[in-house]
């Protein structure tokens, strides 16, 4: 029998759960998740590979009418996005269907001329009722399949892969069996530092917040230490001063906890060093956001 394997991109308003979501099904954590929208900034990929299907899913950031350069990226990441697949998954929250569903949304997925897919998500916050009456409301609005999931309890999913499977093309598989994802480590160890920032700063400041990594090397391969030192690009001298904090006790706490989670990704130690620059208007300016691998 052959294999079938397709791109399924993964679009929607921000904050509705697609990372979570690439995440749960890929079962890695690959892409970061905060409460706070506009968390993604870039098209992350994350390869599923089961029996005779590959999926590779492209998490996109939350669609927005952008303000700034920063945003224009992040929308054109979504549309290119769109561009590269052969199936769309589009996610609504269903604590807000009709925000998350909109006519824009809507006359995306048209435009985009693909198979689209709406899944009606955080099903695990309504009750049976609302979730019926969400999937009429969706169905009515956009006739295509659509899929009731909790991405973050794991629910249905079973389900969602299986329709999506069937819009996938016929084909060999496109990576490895085992290959999860295929960006650097170097990408997932600034998106973790960035995950800390918008976990930590309040209000607007980890909007103004950007990370790179300068440095990634084995000090001492004895010891399996992975040296990385990265730095953190505020816009104002006042946001460097909330991201040290009293102290520093604010870097040290955002460098412990993304310290955790970049040896968890990465299954070996490492010493991380820190530091915080400020930029003035990095996400208005083009050669930094390139530089930032913000725009491609
Ligand atoms: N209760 C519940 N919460 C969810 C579910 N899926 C996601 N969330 C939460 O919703 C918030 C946003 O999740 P993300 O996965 O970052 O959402 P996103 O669509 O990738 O957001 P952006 O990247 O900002 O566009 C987080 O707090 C998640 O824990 C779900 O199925 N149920
Ligand atoms: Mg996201």
């Amino acid at each position: 029998m052959g294999t079938k394997c397709g791109y399924v991109a993964i679009i929607g308003r921000p904050n509705v759960g697609k990372s979570t979501l690439m995440n749960s099904l890929v079962g890695e954590k690959l892409s970061i998740v905060t409460p706070k929208p506009q968390t993604t900034r870039t098209r992350v990929l994350g390869i599923l590979t089961e029996d005779d299907a590959q999926m590779v899913f492209l998490d996109t950031p939350g669609f927005l009418r952008p303000r700034g350069l920063l945003q224009e990226a992040m929308v054109r990441e979504v549309r290119e996005g769109l561009s590269e697949a052969d199936v769309v998954l589009a996610i609504t929250d269903a604590t807000d269907l009709e925000r998350t569903f909109d006519e824009e949304l809507r006359e995306l997925l048209k435009s985009s001329g693909r198979p689209a897919v709406v899944a009606l998500n955080k099903m695990d916050l309504v009750g049976g009722k609302e979730i019926f009456e969400g999937l009429k409301w969706l169905y009515e609005s956009f006739p295509t399949e659509v899929v009731p999931i909790s991405a973050l309890k794991g629910h249905n999913l079973d389900e969602l892969k299986k329709v999506l499977k069937g819009f996938l093309p016929e084909g060999p598989f496109l990576y490895p069996p085992e290959v999860l994802a295929d960006q650097p480590e170097r990408f997932f160890v600034a998106e973790l530092i960035r995950e800390e920032l918008f976990l930590n700063l309040g209000q607007e400041l980890p909007y103004a917040t950007a990370v790179k990594v300068e440095e990634f090397r084995e000090r001492d391969p004895s010891q399996g230490k992975t040296y990385i030192r990265a730095t953190i690009y505020v816009e104002k001298p006042s946001q460097r001063g909330i991201v040290i904090g009293e102290g520093g006790a604010m870097l040290k706490k955002i460098g412990q906890w993304a310290r955790k989670k970049i040896e968890a990704f990465l299954g070996r130690p490492v010493y991380l060093e820190l530091w915080v620059k400020v930029r003035p208007k990095w996400s208005r300016k083009e050669a930094t956001l390139r530089e930032l691998g913000y725009l491609r």
